[in-house]
């Protein structure tokens, strides 16, 4: 009996291609969330183009690691690949948080060239802590949750407004609003609790949270496009064979085609799911967006008055594009 089981453990390793390599990957988000849904496919791209030889299993809704913490785990290889929210890590560098600035760039062309400018100078940022971009996506472009609608900025004072990152904090201070930080999972308990009373976020992230159920308005202020990137230890790249780092090459590329169309169909799609489901659609007031764009600018001398050299270049670099 001992001999027989042996001899089936021992078959079974062999059964095993040598290279074999299975990877965690964890994701701050959860299973509706189409950037989800993309890194799935991106994960069975990869799966079939090594044969089976380099599997990639997600891990939604900040199961293995919250948010906050993905960036480090992949960097101490606790996990080789993972998902994040780009701007959570303006505290590293300023060129983090540019897609976060209102008003730099609201469409999906400005978004790109944002990105176009950003890349180069992220992907040599993030090698000194031995991780190599894979692919990034932008979420649709951010709009205003409220109860009732928000005609000008006055409207915002003393609200307890939902943040996810530094720079929405600060829009939120400026505006007069309470921040409170609140990661996308926890969204629909810290409305049920008061904690918050609105949020400005895509109408993905609204429709995937039921915003309904606790805010009656949604205002398309569309005022920038943040990014989730995907990024994997270099080590554990440098560490695969040369056929498997172009397999995740070429799926990396077409996930990242593949997840700007998801973003562009999400925003007319999950819009019509806040309003089938009661929620009034307003265009900002003049007042308002004026109101924003003031907010923007103050935010964006900020943002120069304390940005590194290499995110001042892209500043340039986008501007005179
Ligand atoms: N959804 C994420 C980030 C931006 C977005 O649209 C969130 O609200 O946390």
């Amino acid at each position: 009996m001992y001999r027989f089981a042996t001899l089936v453990a021992a078959t079974g390793v062999l059964a095993t291609p040598a290279l074999a390599q299975s990877w965690d990957m964890p994701t701050p988000y959860g299973d509706s969330t189409f950037h989800t849904q993309n890194i799935r496919q991106f994960a069975e791209d990869v799966s079939a183009a090594t044969d089976g030889a380099l599997e990639i299993t997600v891990h939604s809704a900040g199961s293995l690691f919250p948010g906050g913490e993905i960036k480090n785990a992949v960097r101490s290889r606790q996990v080789p690949i993972g998902e994040f929210f780009l701007s959570s890590i303006v505290n590293e560098d300023a060129a983090y948080g540019m897609d976060s600035l209102p008003f730099l760039a609201t469409s999906y062309e400005e978004a790109e060239a944002l990105w176009t400018a950003q890349e180069p100078v992220i992907t040599e940022l993030l090698a000194e802590q031995d991780l190599v971009p894979l692919f990034s996506v932008p979420w649709p472009a951010q709009g205003l949750y409220t109860n009732g609608e928000i005609e000008t900025i006055d409207g915002m004072t003393g609200l307890r407004m939902r943040a996810y990152n530094a720079a929405l904090e600060e829009f939120a201070t400026l505006a007069g609003a309470a921040p409170v930080q609140v990661e996308a999972a926890d969204i629909p308990q810290a409305f049920a609790t008061g904690q918050v009373q609105a949020m400005i976020t895509s109408p993905s992230t609204g429709a995937n949270s039921s915003a309904w159920d606790f805010v009656d308005t949604y205002t398309a202020i569309d005022a920038w496009l943040p990014k989730n990137i995907v990024v994997v230890n270099a080590r554990v790249f440098d560490g695969l064979s040369e056929e498997m780092q172009q397999a995740v090459m070429e799926a990396a590329e077409a996930a990242e085609a593949r997840g700007i169309e998801m973003s562009r169909e999400e925003t007319a799609a999950q819009t019509a799911v806040l309003e089938e489901n009661g929620m009034t659609l307003a265009a900002p007031t003049d007042e308002l967006t004026s109101g924003l764009q003031d907010i923007g600018d103050t935010m964006l001398e900020n943002w120069e008055s304390s940005a590194s050299e290499p995110a001042l270049e892209i500043l340039n670099a986008y501007q005179s594009e």
